[in-house]
């Protein structure tokens, strides 16, 4: 491996790399060498800072300290260190969901005129489990309704989340006989910040099983709920063809970025830039036109719905504006690097912050406001355009690549189920009878310590290669459709019986399923399945892994949670914040999955990681009594409607999988 292919595989990003080595500017991975040697204690999770009396610091070999001052051994302070990121990341999730729930609700009141309910349906689904009446209502009574249910939730006290009646019976029954069944949301995060106080909880299995709670109360309440609100506000995504990567930056045109979390501020940006009279102004200053790219998760909201692309994911956002080509940058939450604003400066690019809730030093900051969304939204294009005559030298890479996206929870059961009945039985059927392995989730980050995209890239080619049908979110999903992985040509790369699968039913063998909040879709797809029948009755059955191979923030520890307890076994890739303590190790491995059947697992080798989950997969197929995975048995079909479709990609004619279309335009 040359130094350039250790810190990414992506030719756009090596590029851009080079262009920083020969200039000096400094990144991510400058900032990380100038980090060594990081803190060993802090590493293994043995630093502990929750009081004035310290910090105190574990000894990993026994030799030095093996109490802090209070007593708290390692087990204690490693549990205390991860739960506190349970509830960071919980929190994150869960406050993007209050402030759908918001903007919902301003919406429903007629104080945010520009949203509206896009997908009726799907507002009248979730009102059903929010237990809000709709019949005989006015869609905007219901969404109010809806909305305040939703805040609620948010800040239950007691009993149960609604949300949790969307598992199947008996993972409910698991959680109750654990004492993990979340109360409130707010509540949990508090209590976790209360439990790890100085002087509280002090046995490490109560830590972690209280983390469990929490990271639930993310997964089947916070998260769950902005995914549904977001559906609700924007539509549910179904599946379109899309770009991906800095390609897509513009040489004649404004560019404008759109980088972080939530698709209210995105939606209104893309709105602006589609206005004509916008348009025409970019026109006067020279420009083109207005291009409309995106980084990380918001990037992947108005990726899924409206096609918009994506130039790149978490390691991507400073060498974007190292193209020169930017005129602006906006962000609202999450994800987004302080040193884009010092970067920033180095070149002509204007970065926006526009969240109370996340300013930075030397950005401007222009706060958004969803009573006013548009013409906020529209005052910060006009900014990028007017920066347009300031580009001066620019390297935008070539690469670009086209992928499919937009595969919402609903979309796939209509897939499977062909359009009049809409169902999981044919996703079932192909776990039963082995033309699928099993199925997987790969999901979460970059992380500076890894090769950027290199572990996702590795564990998808290899699970597909295996038969196993994967869904993807977050930056995971974003890094492997830069390796054309999520493009129905990919077909080519999966196993003999995915492959008949994806000719068959027309989707790739990688499955886009939306941002890092709509990891939640895959808790419904696998409550869907296990509520199919063939393949027991609990997710926990179900022959399936989750991943994150390159995770890095505290979000992800909280989903990899969310989905221990919900009876998967998750894979997290690069280095163990609990591997200070082997009691801690044990727990959230043999621990979790006694209790829970599911279970949470450090491994930092991707191929290690990829036998072992193979390995669970066919121990789970074992279980259920299915006849072995057996690669020759299928793979002799083909499909006509493909090829047609993988045509008009080539064409590059922009063409959504099921649109009646297809056949024509592929023909010319
Ligand atoms: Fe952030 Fe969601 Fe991680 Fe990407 S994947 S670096 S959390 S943007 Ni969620
Ligand atoms: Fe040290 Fe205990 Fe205070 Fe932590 S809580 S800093 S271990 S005295």
């Amino acid at each position: 491996m040359t130094d350039l292919q250790k810190m990414t595989i992506d030719p756009a990003i090596q590029k851009l790399l080079e262009i920083a080595e020969a200039d000096g500017i400094e990144l991510a991975w400058d900032r990380l060498e100038a980090q060594q040697p990081q803190c060993g204690f802090g590493r293994l999770g043995l630093c502990c800072r929750n009081c004035a009396q310290g910090p105190c610091r574990i000894d990993p070999f026994g030799e030095g300290p093996q109490l802090g001052v209070c007593g708290a051994t390692a087990d204690t302070i490693v549990a205390r260190n991860f739960v506190r990121m349970i509830a960071a990341g919980a929190s994150a999730h869960s406050d993007h969901g209050r402030d759908m729930a918001l903007t919902l609700l301003a919406a429903a009141e007629g104080e945010a005129p520009d949203y509206t309910i896009r997908d009726v349906n799907k507002l009248l689904e979730v009102a059903e489990f929010l237990k809000v009446p709709t019949k005989s209502r006015e869609t905007m009574e219901i969404a109010k309704d809806v909305a305040e249910v939703a805040l609620a939730q948010v800040g239950n006290q007691k009993g149960e989340l609604l949300y949790l009646r969307r598992a199947p019976k008996k993972r409910q029954e698991v959680w109750r006989r654990a004492g993990i069944a979340p109360r409130g949301i707010d509540r949990e995060v508090v209590e976790i910040m209360h439990r790890t106080h100085v002087g509280n909880d002090q046995w490490y299995e109560s830590i972690l099983m209280a983390g469990l709670r929490t990271a639930l109360a993310d997964g089947w309440g916070g998260s769950m709920l902005a995914t549904d609100i977001t559906d609700i506000l924007f539509g549910s995504p179904v599946p379109l063809t899309a770009q991906v990567n800095m390609g897509m930056l513009s040489e004649e045109e404004v560019n404008i970025v759109v980088h972080g979390h939530e698709p209210v501020l995105s939606e209104m940006i893309l709105a602006a830039v589609n206005d004509p009279e916008m348009i025409e102004y970019a026109k006067s200053k020279g420009a083109k036109g207005i291009n409309l790219t995106g980084i990380c998760c918001t990037a992947n909201e108005t990726l899924m719905r409206q096609g918009v692309p994506t130039i790149g994911n978490f390691l991507s956002q400073e060498l974007a504006i190292m193209t020169g080509a930017i005129e602006l940058m906006v962000v609202d939450i999450q994800c987004i690097m302080q040193a884009l604003a010092p970067l920033s400066e180095q070149f002509h690019t204007i970065l926006v912050t526009t969240s109370p809730k996340a300013h930075i030093e030397g950005a401007t900051h222009v706060e958004f406001d969803e009573h006013h969304a548009l013409e906020i939204a529209k005052k910060i294009v006009k900014m990028g355009i007017d920066n347009f005559p300031n580009r001066k030298e620019t390297h935008i890479p070539a690469q670009v690549n086209s992928m499919v996206a937009g595969f919402s929870h609903e979309y796939i059961n209509y897939a499977l189920g062909g359009f009049y009945r809409g169902s999981f039985r044919p996703l079932n059927d192909a776990i039963i009878q082995g033309r699928l392995r099993g199925a997987a989730g790969v999901v979460g980050c970059n992380n500076v310590h890894t090769s950027q995209d290199q572990a996702h890239d590795y564990v998808v080619r290899e699970l597909i290669k295996n038969d196993v049908l994967v869904v993807m979110t977050g930056c995971g999903a974003i890094a492997c459709s830069k390796y054309g992985l999520l493009s129905p040509e990919a077909a080519e790369l999966a196993g003999p019986g995915l492959r008949e699968i994806c000719e068959a039913v027309g989707i790739p063998p990688v499955l886009h399923v939306g941002s890092c909040v709509d990891n939640t879709r895959i808790l419904t797809v696998l409550s869907q399945v296990a509520s199919e029948g063939g393949l027991g009755d609990d997710i926990s059955d179900i022959p399936g892994v989750g991943f994150a191979p390159e995770w890095m923030s505290e979000k992800a520890i909280s989903i990899g949670c969310y989905f221990a307890a919900s009876g998967v076994y998750t894979i997290m890739g690069g280095r163990s914040p609990i591997a200070g303590s082997k009691k801690v190790t044990e727990f959230l491995s043999e621990g979790w999955e006694e209790q829970l059947g599911g279970k949470l697992e450090f491994i930092s080798d991707p191929e290690e990681a990829v036998q072992k989950a193979l390995k669970h997969i066919d121990k789970k197929r074992a279980a259920l009594g299915l006849v072995e995975y057996d690669p020759t048995r299928f793979g002799q079909s083909g499909d006509r409607l493909m090829r047609q479709f993988i045509e008009a990609m080539d064409a590059g004619l922009p063409v959504s999988l099921y649109s009646a279309k297809i056949p024509e335009q592929a023909k010319k």
